[in-house]
């Protein structure tokens, strides 16, 4: 029995890593887990497994438990595994298209809800030479470096932020999230010069293409780390992330909650609101306000 770790998932085909690097080409027995909720039984990308080499794939004996799992919502509603074993969430955002707030903030909820780390890539800071994409990606990093996550400007163009970011992933299991195109497998390849290699042997394993992402990927990078990239979203909800989730991803708002004149305030237009009042004393941020309603308003309403 061998050990390794699930690297990507195309239906019923899996590549798993062993312990020495070597990737095999694998099959998952449809019982291998025979308890718990239908969508956490399948292996997914981050998987621990152990694994017997068959005649012409490796065939999975055993889904070590998982620290986490991130699920989402399929087309139909209906949760779905994606990935897991993640320490870290980095939320890719580039100058172009410009930082998307709403989705940051669903993706803070989601990384706590998981128990995980956050942090902020702002890519494609080559870009950022008019005035108001500039002055877009510097508000973008004060308000997220203001609530204690790291922001990390980036470039794979001029290589600006790569040694910063190999550095944050080194020693842990880190998942790349973000709007497509934002530059996700650009820097993924960036941290790993060797992997246009590496994508050209999966290719040749799964039929992939190079361009938009469409599953995800675990990478080994040679400065240490694994990395996940991920395929693109246009929006993103944590299935029925738990209260504590959304309160730990909007901490400066959690830190106002018990201090509203009613008890039962909604934070829209009750007086004497000291989540409004924090807002128009500049201390908290409109949008992180209009989220994180947003957010509180879909778990209501999905619980
Ligand atoms: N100017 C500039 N362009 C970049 C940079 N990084 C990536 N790009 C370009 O952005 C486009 C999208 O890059 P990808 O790496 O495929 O984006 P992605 O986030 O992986 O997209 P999906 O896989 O669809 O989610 C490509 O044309 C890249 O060449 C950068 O730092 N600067
Ligand atoms: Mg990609
Ligand atoms: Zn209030």
């Amino acid at each position: 029995m061998t050990h390794g770790r699930v690297v990507a998932r195309f239906g019923a085909a899996l590549i798993v890593r062993d312990g020495t690097g070597e990737l095999h080409k694998a099959i998952s027995p449809r019982n291998l887990v025979k308890q718990g909720p239908e969508h956490l039984r399948a292996p997914v990308c981050g998987d621990e497994v152990a694994f017997e080499h068959g005649i012409d794939k490796a065939v999975l004996t055993h889904l070590m438990p998982r620290r986490n799992c991130l699920v989402r919502p399929d087309h139909r509603g209906r949760p779905r595994a994606g990935v897991s074993n993640i320490d870290q969430v980095i939320i890719v955002v580039s100058t172009r298209p410009s930082p998307d707030w709403g989705l940051i903030d669903r993706y803070l909820v989601g990384a706590a809800d998981l128990r995980a780390e956050a942090a902020i890539v702002i890519n494609k800071i080559d870009l950022a030479l008019e005035d108001t994409v500039a002055s877009h990606v510097a508000e973008t990093q004060a308000l997220y470096a203001g609530l204690g996550y790291p922001v990390l400007p980036a470039s794979t163009l001029t290589g600006s932020g790569i040694e910063a970011m190999r550095a944050r992933l080194a020693g842990r299991t880190s998942l790349l999230v973000g709007q497509s195109g934002v530059g996700k497998s650009s820097l993924t390849r960036a941290l790993d010069p060797s992997l246009e290699i590496r994508v050209g042997v999966l290719s040749a394993l799964t039929g992939e293409g190079r361009h938009t992402t469409t599953h995800a990927h675990l990478y080994a990078l040679p400065s240490g780390g694994d990395l996940i990239d991920s395929p693109g979203v246009r929006d993103f909800a944590p299935y029925a992330p738990d209260r504590e989730a959304l309160l730990e991803g909007f901490s400066e708002i959690a830190a106002r909650l018990g201090h509203c004149r009613f008890h039962n305030c909604q934070h829209r237009a009750e007086p004497g609101c000291a989540v409004k009042e924090a807002v128009e004393a500049g201390e908290i941020a409109a949008t992180r306000l209009r989220n994180f309603l947003a957010l509180s308003t879909e778990m209501r309403n999905s619980a």
